[in-house]
């Protein structure tokens, strides 16, 4: 499929959504992949189980010795990096941004002083001046999955999402084990290139790597459903390989990153798809609900919404802090009480904000509320006396729920 189809795609499936408040969510994302895909950003991950050496090779492909590593779990959050000229900004969950000198980092992106990542942070974005990142490419580290910190394996699942190409690293002194496998089965979902490396090749002898390589090759061979694969063997503690991954890394970028975008463009589409149509489902069955449990959902909503005005009355300071944390409470009783993702937009917060009087916060606070009663009761009908109505959104959803699968059936499949 060819980049122009995709975005075609893309566009129509983003007005399909656009137009049923029900799958709020899913249009965000569509339209998030429409603006990925007309800006062309390629992102580059690595990603593997814990301790397996990825910000250690990070530093080593960056040329700058910037990501805290460690002998027991460290990478706690996701750590973007981009061209630029040094510098690293903190962005948090609730839309705070704040810019941080370098030797700062591990107080952020480290397990020993951000455990479970405690601090709220989403990710770390970092700039620096590496020749590897000059035409335009993001690169990330990620939380290594399988360790004790179930917060980092969920974050690395997570983020998963938004990689085009990964570079999944396996490590020379363990074979690949069934956490890797699952791993990596979630990550072929997504990613439309990936780069197999094998690291800290410098503890084993000549004849050790030849037998690892052979045992990982075949096995990774059956399970990405091909004849031959691709692998780096690399030390990132004396640099040997590492030329050949990066260099390996911006040919395909130079030369086919169109096609890289494509494929996982492809797969992002079929997963915002997935979601709507499960999304639509959930509609469906919630529309047949009984009263009685549709009524007691519908008061906890409400319970939350009273509380949430209830407290805006005594916050005196830092209104769009408070705005955001207000919203990621709604979207997390909303996702409890009705399995649905009811999105709002998180407004970043970058230092020096204007301040928002406390007449407007509050205002804005019952916009938010009214809002969310206001949608969720026409979403599913509630109290819908009217049966022409109730059959009306039934057909609908089903209308919506045709086409998105229609979609859905031209896209096609992956590559290694
Ligand atoms: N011998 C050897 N050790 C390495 C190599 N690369 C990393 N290490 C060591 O492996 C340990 C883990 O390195 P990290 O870079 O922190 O590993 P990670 O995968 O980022 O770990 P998490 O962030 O916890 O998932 C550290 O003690 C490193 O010094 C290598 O090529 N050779
Ligand atoms: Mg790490």
């Amino acid at each position: 499929m060819k980049k122009h189809d995709i975005l075609e795609k893309a566009k129509k499936t983003y007005e399909l959504l656009a137009a049923d408040p029900a799958v709020l969510g899913q249009t965000r994302q569509a339209a998030a992949l429409i603006e990925k895909l007309e800006k062309k950003d390629i992102t580059v991950s690595i990603i593997g189980q814990f301790k397996r050496g990825k910000s250690s090779l990070s530093n080593k492909i960056l040329e700058d010795e910037i990501l805290p590593v460690g002998i027991v779990p460290i990478t706690s959050a996701v750590t973007k990096v981009v061209y630029g000229k040094r510098a690293a900004e903190v962005h948090f969950f609730n839309g705070v941004v704040e810019e941080i000198p370098f030797d700062r980092l591990s107080e952020f992106i480290s397990e020993q002083e951000n455990s479970d990542n405690r601090l709220g942070v989403e990710s770390v974005v970092l700039r620096t001046p590496s020749k590897f990142l000059k035409h335009g490419l993001t690169f990330v580290d990620t939380p290594g999955v399988g360790s004790f910190h179930k917060n980092n394996t969920e974050t690395a699942y997570h983020y998963m999402k938004e990689s085009d190409a990964v570079i999944f690293l396996l490590s020379v002194d363990s074979p690949i084990n069934q956490i890797e496998i699952d791993f990596l089965q979630s990550a072929r979902e997504f990613a439309g290139k990936f780069y197999f490396a094998v690291n800290k090749t410098d503890i084993v002898g000549e004849a050790d790597l030849t037998a690892y390589m052979d045992y990982c090759g075949k096995l990774l061979c059956h399970m990405m459903q091909v004849e031959e694969i691709a692998m780096f063997p690399v030390s990132a503690r004396t640099g040997d390989g590492i030329e050949a991954l990066k260099k390996a890394i911006l040919r395909d970028y130079k030369k086919s990153a169109e096609e890289i975008l494509t494929q996982s463009a492809e797969k992002k589409l079929r997963d915002v798809i997935n979601s709507a149509l499960i999304q639509l489902d959930f509609y469906w069955k919630a529309m047949n609900m009984e009263y009685k449990e549709l009524d007691e959902r519908f008061a906890a909503v409400s319970n939350t919404v009273e509380e949430i005005k209830a407290s805006a009355a005594d916050i005196d300071c830092l209104f769009e802090i408070h705005l955001n944390e207000m919203k990621l409470e709604l979207s997390q009783k909303v996702k409890e009480l009705f399995g649905m993702e009811y999105r709002y937009v998180i407004e970043e917060l970058p230092a020096g904000l204007v301040q928002m009087n406390k007449i407007d916060f509050l205002k804005q606070v019952d916009a938010l509320c009214s809002d969310l009663e206001k949608t969720l009761s026409g979403i599913l009908l509630y109290r819908e006396e009217n049966a022409y109505a109730v059959v009306r959104r039934i057909n609908g959803i089903n209308k919506l729920s045709r086409s998105l699968r229609k979609i859905r059936d031209d896209l096609t499949g992956c590559s290694v």
